[in-house]
């Protein structure tokens, strides 16, 4: 890398572990509050479980995805960032720094305990919105900057297939683009002249239709470059090729049309969205998970055919093969290994008649425990692994290999327990995001405590996981020994017989419109109801 690129990128992964080191501590705090364990005084539950949420969900994956498709673009699109991809990178890094510094601020003034889903009643100061919008602008920067290198490319190159790792970066940030247009509506035209007192009063179903049709899409936006890293970056870590260049490719463009539809399967519950419009999405929302279930079959084949060409014999010679050793590929198998319960819990969510079991139980925070906190956090700390390296030019000793082996069996560890216990207490009917002091000496929570003993074991478990992982972070970047063999950037190749992809899957124009036009059918009529036949307004739910 050059230091011009490299710089930029570690800038997006020092605000990324900035975020997950903060948000690890209001995790922790959160739990022990919410578990009758300590009192803070002055700092509540909601408070800190808005910090945690908004570190850990919102900040380090907006800021790691970023620099990771910058990374990723400079090695197979050029060798560097162009200055103008480089210079918007920086303008939008800075929005987005900016814009969470004061949402952060506002959080620890107790004047946005909304938490990390912050739709209305719960009403914020305007400017911790106004924080949140120059996140979202910086992030669309961010995207135009991909879109720009991936442009100059594709010129440099006509004709010519772009390289699987752009495709993907582009489809991810696609994506971005048409889910975030439902948050910011939902920011500037509701949340902000509500906060500011311009109007008394806001129309919350359609608040919250609008954060649920940024907010699913939004889980894809993390899962999409975790699946980069399994189809792309794994291959070449495990010593075999990429199974299929179109299934791939096929597995984002579906992405990139099915996983904004799909939100009202957050809103299974409310009453303001006619039931067939309900069973629209929740269809919708089955077929979203045929991509991750090619996912599935794809690295399944790419680590077979690796062991096989390696010389396995039997059913499962090839899992011996696999370089059980080498964090960097340890931690996102991990991340696979959880999706396949956290994938059957996803399936659970949406079924109609199970929602009304799962819905506002703690069950729904050991789904995503799993999914985002594991599947995705894994990949991305077993990207850290090389890419710090890759970036600052200093080694991964053996000892810190051994040491990320370590942090990832605890992070393991803590979420079979934590996420374990979520899951198990929400179908006895704990609800989430509930403090410990509304009703923990009634005779049924009584019989939920053990639950909470063992996701606060788990909990522990999780802090020190992730306070290792910063310090291994430190390590990598400050202190490791130099290397002038260069780090490897894994990017795997294609195996020559599946090369043929066909060229209609980078017809952007069409998916584009193909994705608009499913999101009208989805949307239109649900929300003209909504404005049609709303209330006069709510009047806000102020926390603080
Ligand atoms: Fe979800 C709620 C449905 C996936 C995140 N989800 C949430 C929330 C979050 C979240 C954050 O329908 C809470 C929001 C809030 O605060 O209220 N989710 C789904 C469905 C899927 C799904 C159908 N969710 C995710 C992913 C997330 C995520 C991914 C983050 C990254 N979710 C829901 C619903 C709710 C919900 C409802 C609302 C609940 C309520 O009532 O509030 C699907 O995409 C899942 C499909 C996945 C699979 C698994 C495929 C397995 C793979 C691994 C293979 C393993 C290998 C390893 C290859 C079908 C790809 C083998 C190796 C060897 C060596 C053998």
């Amino acid at each position: 890398f050059q230091p011009k690129d490299s710089r930029l990128i570690l800038a997006h992964m020092a605000v990324a572990f900035t975020a997950i080191f903060l948000g690890a501590i209001a995790g922790l705090l959160q739990g022990l509050v919410r578990g009758g364990v300590i009192d803070l005084g002055p700092v509540n539950y909601y408070q800190l479980l808005t910090a945690h949420g908004v570190l850990m969900a919102l900040v380090f994956t907006t800021f790691f995805i970023v620099g990771f498709l910058y990374s990723g673009l400079v090695r197979t699109c050029g060798g560097t960032l162009t200055d103008f991809s480089r210079r918007l990178g920086w303008i939008g890094f800075w929005l987005m720094t900016v814009g969470t510094a004061i949402a952060a601020f506002l959080i620890i003034a107790n004047k946005a305990t909304v938490l990390y889903t912050f739709y209305a009643p719960m009403k914020a100061s305007p400017f911790f919105y106004i924080g949140l919008a120059l996140v979202v602008v910086g992030s669309w920067l961010g995207a135009w900057a991909v879109f720009a290198q991936y442009r100059w490319w594709k010129k440099e190159h006509q004709g010519k297939l772009s390289p699987l790792f752009a495709f993907m970066a582009v489809a991810t940030m696609g994506l971005w683009l048409i889910c975030t247009i439902g948050v910011a509506a939902e920011v500037l035209l509701q949340l902000i002249p509500w906060s500011f007192g311009w109007v008394d009063t806001i129309n919350v179903a359609l608040s919250r239709t609008l954060f649920w049709y940024f907010g699913h899409p939004l889980v894809y936006f993390w899962l999409m470059p975790a699946y980069i890293v399994w189809y792309v970056c794994i291959p070449k870590i495990i010593g075999g090729k990429i199974f299929s260049d179109g299934l791939a490719r096929l597995a984002f463009i579906m992405f990139l049309l099915l996983s904004t539809p799909v939100g009202f399967h957050h809103q299974l519950m409310e009453p303001g969205v006619a039931s067939g419009w309900k069973f629209l999405q929740v269809a919708l929302t089955f077929s979203v998970a045929i991509p991750s279930l090619m996912t599935a079959f794809a690295v399944l084949a790419t680590f077979e055919s690796a062991g096989r060409a390696r010389g396995a014999k039997g059913i499962f010679g090839w899992i011996r093969m696999l370089p059980w050793k080498d964090v960097r590929f340890v931690a996102p198998l991990v991340g696979m290994l959880t999706f396949i319960p956290g994938g059957a819990g996803g399936i659970v969510n949406t079924s109609y008649q199970l929602n009304q079991v799962v819905h506002n139980t703690l069950w729904v925070t050991g789904h995503f425990h799993l999914t985002v906190g594991t599947v995705v956090i894994l990949t991305f700390f077993g990207v850290s692994y090389w890419l710090i390296p890759a970036l600052t030019g200093r080694k991964l000793t053996a000892g810190l290999n051994k040491l990320g082996l370590v942090q990832t069996g605890l992070w393991a560890l803590g979420m079979v327990l934590m996420s374990g216990a979520m899951h198990a207490v929400g179908l006895l009917g704990s609800p989430r995001r509930t403090a410990f002091t509304t009703y923990g000496d009634d005779p049924i929570a009584l019989g939920w405590l053990t639950y909470q003993q063992v996701m606060a074991i788990g909990g522990v478990f999780l802090f020190i996981s992730a306070m290792l992982m910063v310090w291994i972070v430190i390590r990598l970047a400050f202190f490791a020994p130099r290397t002038e063999e260069g780090v490897d950037y894994p990017i795997g190749e294609v195996a020559e017989e599946a090369a043929s992809t066909p060229a209609i899957l980078e017809r952007w124009p069409l998916w584009v419109t193909v994705a608009i036009c499913l999101i009208l059918v989805a949307y239109t009529i649900p929300i003209a109801h909504m404005i049609q036949y709303s209330p006069p307004g709510s009047p806000p739910f102020q926390p603080y």
